[in-house]
């Protein structure tokens, strides 16, 4: 989205855009305009509602204004509030590490592993350790698939084996040996007191002191991986919210042909 097209048209829409230094809008471009939510420990009252606003005084916004606050439970106040944000940042400098492969649908990725590779894909999937959610490996492998896009188990040249949820990373590993897995797929939610990076980090050395770490596509996903967190800690891939079956499909098939060819 840098640049290009988008650029181009948003500049004649609004000749005050400039990328450099980019701010958030709601009425007018540039005004800064951002509502945020938070709860205090503290009762409701017009000390909290003060105490909001000074906190996002000391956050960075002008006109700080509470809008709506309601006390969940004694001593303790939730806040809808606006407030102008004061600082920019430069749109133009930005670099994100994101997964390199050409995205296809359902039907190319089918031909494709078809005419490179010549045989299903073997791909075992789980929400790994303690992490009891199942929506999002869901949404990448079961059948009906998400927001539009169908799950590996539809695809015909991909043995899609979803595990579920708590998955210990030694069972899943023993599944991986098991069918003999081309590519893990583990999905990550649960990110408080950084779990996910003791788990993430554990099924890699248990699959280093197996031999198996180089002879498998390891990919990971949830709405806090990164492609550069999960690459930081020895995965191949990392997807982020927003991701579909196609996404990652597209990427195990290639990745699989660019390893083949080495
Ligand atoms: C539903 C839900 C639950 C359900 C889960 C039911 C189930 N069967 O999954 C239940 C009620 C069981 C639950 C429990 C808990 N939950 Co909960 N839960 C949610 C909730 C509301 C929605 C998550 C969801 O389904 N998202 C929809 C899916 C489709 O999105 P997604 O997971 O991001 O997946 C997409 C991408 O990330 C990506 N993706 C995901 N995985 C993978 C894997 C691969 C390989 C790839 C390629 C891509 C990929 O593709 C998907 C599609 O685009 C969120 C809040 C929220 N609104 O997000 C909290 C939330 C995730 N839960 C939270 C917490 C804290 C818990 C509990 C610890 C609460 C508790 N104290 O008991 C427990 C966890 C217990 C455990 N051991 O894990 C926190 C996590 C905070 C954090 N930073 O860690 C959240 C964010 C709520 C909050 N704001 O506090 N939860």
């Amino acid at each position: 989205m840098s640049g290009g097209l988008y650029s181009m048209q948003s500049k004649e829409f609004d000749k005050t855009l400039d990328l450099t230094k980019v701010t958030p809008y709601g009425d007018t471009l540039n005004d800064g305009k951002v509502q945020l939510s938070f709860t205090l420990p503290v009762p409701a009252g017009a000390e909290a509602t003060e105490a909001a606003k000074q906190l996002l005084k000391k956050m960075g916004f002008d006109n700080p204004q509470v809008v709506f606050f309601k006390e969940l439970t004694p001593g303790y106040t939730f806040f809808n509030c606006y407030g102008n944000a004061t600082h920019s940042v430069d749109f133009t400098s930005i670099y994100v590490p994101k997964v390199e492969s050409d995205v296809m649908s359902m039907e190319e990725i089918d031909s494709y592993i078809k005419e490179n590779i010549g045989r299903p894909l073997v791909v075992i999937g789980a929400s790994t350790g303690t992490d009891a959610h199942t929506v999002g490996i869901d949404a990448i492998m079961n059948m009906k698939g998400y927001a539009g896009h169908f799950g590996l188990e539809r695809y015909e040249m991909i043995e899609a084996h979803n595990l579920g949820s708590q998955v210990l990373n030694e069972d899943f590993i023993a599944k991986a040996i098991e069918l003999k897995a081309d590519a893990l797929l583990v999905s990550q939610t649960v990110t408080q007191k950084d779990v996910h990076i003791q788990n993430m980090i554990e099924l890699v050395e248990l699959l280093e002191a197996e031999g198996l770490r180089d002879k498998v596509i390891l990919v990971s996903g949830g709405p806090r991986v990164s492609h550069e967190l999960a690459k930081e800690l020895g995965y191949d891939a990392g997807f982020g919210m927003n991701s579909y079956a196609d996404d990652v499909g597209s990427y195990i098939a290639q990745e699989f042909v660019r390893r083949a060819k080495k």
